[in-house]
């Protein structure tokens, strides 16, 4: 049999997933001295900006908040060009950082892990990998990303249509000509907001096929200015530290007040500033009680109403555009450039399918209700299964045989979103209960990892090979995180952060919703606690590791 996998076959730490989590982390296990190596599906590194190559692909933070701050000299050298970076910015700096850290010697690129599955008697996991290789490890770290597994599309049909097909996900490297071609674009999440103003620029005729409207404010999105970028070079420790103790990661303001508290005009005139912003995480904490309230959310969704009202001009289509199913941005808040703009398009036409539901693809088009769009292309923007998906799709086993979807069959539970009782010596990076999608990312992938790596250290030192969250802390983290989401509005929405958009998905508030200050400071109250609601094994007679150097 031909074989991709490492030659090397036994290691003290198997990542999976080369994206910005699984990057920093070889480079903090290296730092730790441990044999440390990299499993990638893809075919280089950048995760989901390896992946997400549709036109338009864009990251919803700001570049400067959207990179690393782990080496000062790697913040320093990186310059942005945008405020919000596209993708082929955001894959370059990912290469760049394999470059620089020379990750790539660590890493396998075009496997996928297909199994894991822990030993009781030595304590270690052995992971399968798709050309059927079995690699050993102490310890695994899962950096598999939280929007990487697509979702499954059910729409009846698919595999017949005789056009061209393709998904955001996953999308060609060398781009696809639109020019002169009939295109459906199915899903107006963050995905379908982005691609379609380009994808309307060259086809003959777009056809947006719309079940779940999204709220969009605008990104304003532009070139950054070298003051602007040299301010942020000489800023960044304060801005990182201002960030790792915020609510989002971000450097968000707030007027600290309810929406119902202050007068209508007033409340008109902070919105309008924060709209002018282009900062969704900002729009969201301008008032404290928006996630909270459902009377100060109303607030802000008939604000942003009026403004996709403003943005479309024509009443019957903004009236389809604006959402009316959920609550204000308990679903993902967009930013778009151009987005409500497009359907002013002669060649662009929406298809409410609330009004109007898809029956089935044909070999020609999508059939709806009420007749057949011809089109040559279909654009899947059908989004992920969010969070766990990435986890659950592998054969992951614990203690006792015992399978991660089995421990998972009523909702995703773990400890800090980091460990799992029954999984011992596993890490996850930004799992459920963490508050990962609700924050900037990288804030939180970074003090994942940079826990992780304490906690190795830890265990290391102490001569242990072996870490299992307890049963007892795990139920008792999953209980708060569940507490905090009961008093937010989020559980009212059918979204992806609930997994209501995979059917059969047990629906849980899967993000932390506690904020990131907060998490951060109980994660490292725990550590420093020697490991609160964990169990270490006893000193082993076989250290994972001869030596563990000074990070
Ligand atoms: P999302 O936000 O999950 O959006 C997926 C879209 O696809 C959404 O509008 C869905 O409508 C639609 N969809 C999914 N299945 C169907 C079917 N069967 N028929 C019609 N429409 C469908 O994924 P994205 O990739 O856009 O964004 C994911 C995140 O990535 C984003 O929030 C950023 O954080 C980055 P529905 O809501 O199910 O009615």
């Amino acid at each position: 049999m031909t074989t991709n996998s490492p030659a090397n076959t036994d290691y003290d730490v198997l990542i999976v997933g080369a994206g910005w989590a699984g990057m920093m982390a070889l480079h903090r296990m290296r730092q730790l001295g441990l044999r440390a190596h990299i499993i990638e599906a893809a075919g280089d590194v950048g995760g989901t900006w390896y992946w997400n190559r549709y036109p338009g692909a864009r990251c919803d933070v700001e570049s400067i908040h959207y990179s690393y701050s782990f080496s000062e000299e790697l913040q320093q050298e990186w310059t942005w060009t945008e405020r919000y970076a596209a993708q082929p910015e955001l894959l370059a700096y990912a290469r760049h950082v394999a470059d620089r850290f020379g990750l790539r010697q660590d890493i396998t690129f075009n496997i996928r892990v297909d199994s894991a599955v822990f030993n009781e008697q030595d304590n270690t996991w052995a992971v399968r990998t798709d050309d059927g290789a079995t690699l050993t490890a102490r310890f695994c770290i899962m950096a598999t990303g939280v929007l990487s597994a697509p979702k499954n599309l059910d729409i009846p049909g698919l595999e017949s249509f005789g056009g061209e097909v393709y998904n955001t996900y996953d999308w060609p490297e060398g781009g696809v000509d639109f020019t002169g071609k009939r295109v459906a674009v199915i899903g107006t999440g963050s995905s379908g907001i982005q691609t379609i103003p380009e994808v309307a620029k060259d086809a003959e005729h777009l056809y947006v096929f719309q079940r779940t409207p999204s709220y969009s404010l605008p990104a304003h999105n532009r070139p950054l200015t070298s003051d602007e970028v040299e301010a942020a070079k000489r800023d960044y420790p304060k801005l990182r530290a201002r960030a790792r103790g915020s609510f989002d990661g971000l450097l968000s303001e707030t007027t600290g007040l309810s929406a119902l508290e202050v007068d209508p005009q007033e409340r008109e005139r902070i919105y309008h500033g924060a709209y002018q912003a282009g900062l969704p995480f900002q729009f969201m904490s301008m008032f404290t009680d928006i996630p909270l309230d459902q009377e100060a959310n109303a607030t802000a969704a008939r604000f942003v109403a009026e403004r996709i009202r403003e943005r479309v001009g024509h009443a019957p289509i903004a009236d389809a555009l604006i959402p009316t199913s959920y609550p204000f941005a308990t679903r993902r808040l967009c930013i778009d450039t151009d987005y409500y703009e497009t359907f002013t398009r002669d060649n662009v036409t929406l298809v409410d399918l609330l009004q109007d539901p898809i029956t089935a693809i044909t070999a020609t088009g999508v059939a709806t209700s009420t007749g057949t769009y011809e089109v040559d292309c279909l654009v899947l923007a059908t989004g992920f299964d969010a969070i766990t998906g990435a986890l659950s799709r592998m054969d992951i086993r614990g203690r006792n045989g015992l399978a991660l979807k089995d421990k998972w069959a009523d909702g995703a539970r773990s400890y800090l979103g980091v460990a799992m009782a029954g999984f011992p010596n596993l890490f996850t990076v930004t799992g459920p209960q963490s508050p990962s999608v609700l924050s900037n990312m990288m804030v939180s992938i970074e003090q994942h990892v940079d826990w992780i790596t304490d906690c190795l250290r830890h265990l290391v030192e102490h001569n242990s090979d072996c870490i299992e969250a307890t049963a007892e802390a795990e139920e008792q983290w999953v209980t708060h995180a569940r507490e905090i989401s009961e008093h937010t509005l989020f559980p009212l929405s059918n979204s992806w952060y609930l997994g209501a958009n995979v059917p059969g998905k047990p629906h849980v508030v899967l993000p932390y919703l506690g904020g990131v200050g907060a998490y951060r400071q109980v994660a490292t109250d725990i550590a420093q606690d020697g490991y609160r609601g964990f169990t270490l094994g006893a000193p082993s007679t076989a250290p994972a590791t001869a030596a563990v150097a000074t990070a």
